[in-house]
């Protein structure tokens, strides 16, 4: 059926009136002062964005949530930063041939249950956290294994690239809040204005040590 193609073309929405109903906001992440510590890495970083508006949009099914994992990979947890959304069924799996154990604590006050549970070899098991928040990740077996888990608002959120660099695409115009996280730094958090078709500039540096 030759005529198939054509009409599913005609029916779809012309790119370029897709993009001008949003907005990007891009920019670098720089350190003021630069730790020394294996653990830091600007790719470790997590930018997002939060207000009104961006949780309703954030609803439209996105392909990168339909599986989020958290691995134990040579006694490290992969990946060791996990931006996800609250209400994201996440699963962790030990893929080594050694019990670990996965044990969360709350950095924030939101009520997402915690646990401490050892998870054998090759086994797997799910779980789910309702609410926004900042989780720390422990293997008390290995005492090097750490992870954080950042729960987020909406799907609005990206990691930068080695240099820096990062870019969300696709935000709904408004006046939203932008902020950086990452484990060595305090937060970092201005106000953005998303126009449409257009790209904001944002730059951020990251200043004092995080707690
Ligand atoms: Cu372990």
């Amino acid at each position: 059926m030759a005529a198939a193609p054509l009409l599913w073309l005609a029916e779809r929405p012309a790119p370029d009136a897709a993009e001008s109903l949003t907005g990007i906001v891009a920019g670098h992440i720089t350190f003021a002062s630069v730790p020394v510590d294996e653990f830091f890495a600007p790719t470790d970083a997590v930018i997002y964005l939060t207000g009104e508006g961006l949780e309703a949009a954030s609803q439209v099914p996105d392909p990168s949530s339909a599986s989020v994992l958290m691995d134990q990979i040579d006694y490290t947890f992969v990946p060791r930063v996990l931006p996800t959304v609250a209400g994201t069924e996440l699963t962790f799996h030990n893929g080594d041939s050694e019990l670990h154990n996965i044990h969360t604590y709350a950095k924030g006050r939101r009520a997402n249950r915690m646990f401490n549970r050892g998870q054998p070899p090759a086994s797997t098991f799910t779980a789910t956290f309702a609410r926004p928040d900042s989780i720390l990740v422990q293997c008390d077996i290995h005492s090097q294994m750490i992870a954080h888990i950042l729960v987020l608002e909406n799907h609005y959120f990206v990691m930068p690239d080695e240099d820096g660099s990062y870019a969300i695409a696709g935000v709904p115009p408004g006046r939203y809040q932008l902020t950086a996280w990452h484990e060595m730094f305090d937060r970092v958090s201005v106000p953005v204005e998303v126009v449409s078709g257009e790209t904001v500039s944002m730059d951020v540096t990251f200043v004092s040590s995080g707690g």
